[in-house]
């Protein structure tokens, strides 16, 4: 080939390159930096805008957004001193997911270290884990430099307790037991008579129909952060304390990968918040992200992903926000309106979006 002709080739085949590139939204096209995140967490939004502005990179950044929240128990349901199990003790779930490596660090059930998402990011970087649970990712988290042990109750999380048991511990996530209007310890309605002391009349307590007095707005919400940063990298993460009044040892949908959130950075991420005992059957946010893959937008994918676990459980109460590489981002929920909050580089500070189920 002639120079000339070469030269020409080269030109186009950049040219062309350029324009692929581009059109998938691949680098930094104006889009980015751009953080997302379940409900109006607008501290924990600008917290972790503030951290990828100045160059942190997503997974960062979304530990600095999920930790402010976690300082700031958010809502009384991420971080420390909310959401009491059956014992009044809190506990939690957190997840960082890198979307450039697939690596995943997750706690789950943590007792007595407040900082779920920085625990989270310790088993990312130093064991090749991706989740730890209970007593054993306290003692991790400890051993690796964070704070503890703490006491992860407050007075109001104690006080919610209190009421609770005057209320003979109801409502409660238990289905099927003896007894059915008071406190454990409980019994399978399966070995009523063959048991001593189990009052024959009581009533089993059956499949619960409408998990709405257990999940609701008020006592379930968590922190689902995606952000993708100056590279055009995404990362997601969640914390959360889970749900009041859970079993002890009950690990909810927060720390699973796919479920409370996944990224990939060929394809975008998800968040979810919810019921997370429904939520974790369906995977909705790998399923989100895997149908943007297929080249679904962000705001099919996010409906189709909630219609998937609604079709089986039409009580279920949660939601999934979507955001693919081009920044589109989309809600979807199913039992409660749903909001969900971004900053990007075209907005002055973080707007909150509504979604209606
Ligand atoms: C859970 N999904 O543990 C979490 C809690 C939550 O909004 O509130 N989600 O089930």
């Amino acid at each position: 080939m002639a120079p000339r002709n070469l030269s020409m080739s080269l030109v186009f085949l950049f040219t062309l390159f350029s324009l692929v590139i581009g059109h998938e939204g691949v680098g930094n096209s104006g889009k980015y930096p751009i953080v997302v995140s379940t409900w109006p967490f607008l501290e924990a939004v600008r917290a972790a805008w503030k951290a990828v502005d100045k160059g942190f990179n997503a997974v960062d950044a979304v530990v600095e957004g999920c930790s402010a929240c976690e300082e700031l128990r958010c809502d009384g349901t991420v971080g420390p001193g909310g959401s009491p199990d059956e014992n009044g003790e809190t506990t939690i779930d957190a997840l960082l997911m890198n979307g450039v490596t697939m690596e995943v660090g997750a706690v789950a059930a943590m007792r007595y270290v407040k900082d779920g998402i920085r625990a989270a990011r310790l088993v990312m970087q130093h064991t090749k884990h991706t989740m730890l649970v209970g007593d054993r990712a306290s003692a991790f988290a400890i051993s690796m430099g964070l704070p503890g042990p703490t006491n992860l109750s407050s007075p109001e999380s104690m006080e919610k307790w209190t009421r609770w048991k005057e209320n003979h511990c109801q409502p409660n996530f238990w289905k099927n037991v003896l007894p059915v209007d008071s406190c454990g310890p409980y019994q399978s309605k399966d070995n009523m008579g063959l048991n001593k002391g189990v009052c024959s009349e009581a009533k089993a307590m059956g499949i619960i129909e409408s998990r709405t007095s257990l999940v609701g707005p008020h006592n379930h919400d968590t922190i689902s952060m995606a952000v993708i940063d100056k590279m055009g990298h995404v990362a997601v993460g969640t914390s959360t304390n889970g749900a009041t009044f859970k079993i002890p040892g009950r690990v909810g949908d927060g720390p699973i990968a796919g479920s409370s959130a996944y990224a990939d950075d060929e394809v975008g991420a998800c968040g979810a918040t919810g019921d997370g005992d429904i939520m974790m059957r369906f995977l909705p946010c790998y399923q989100v992200v895997e149908s943007m893959r297929q080249g679904m937008e962000p705001k099919l994918a996010a409906k189709d992903a909630i219609s998937r676990i609604a079709r089986k459980f039409p009580d279920f109460v949660g939601a999934v926000v979507a955001i693919n590489k081009n920044g589109v981002h989309a809600g979807a929920c199913h039992g409660w309106t749903f909001q969900y909050s971004v900053r990007s580089p075209d907005m002055d500070d973080v707007k909150v979006f509504t979604v209606l189920p």
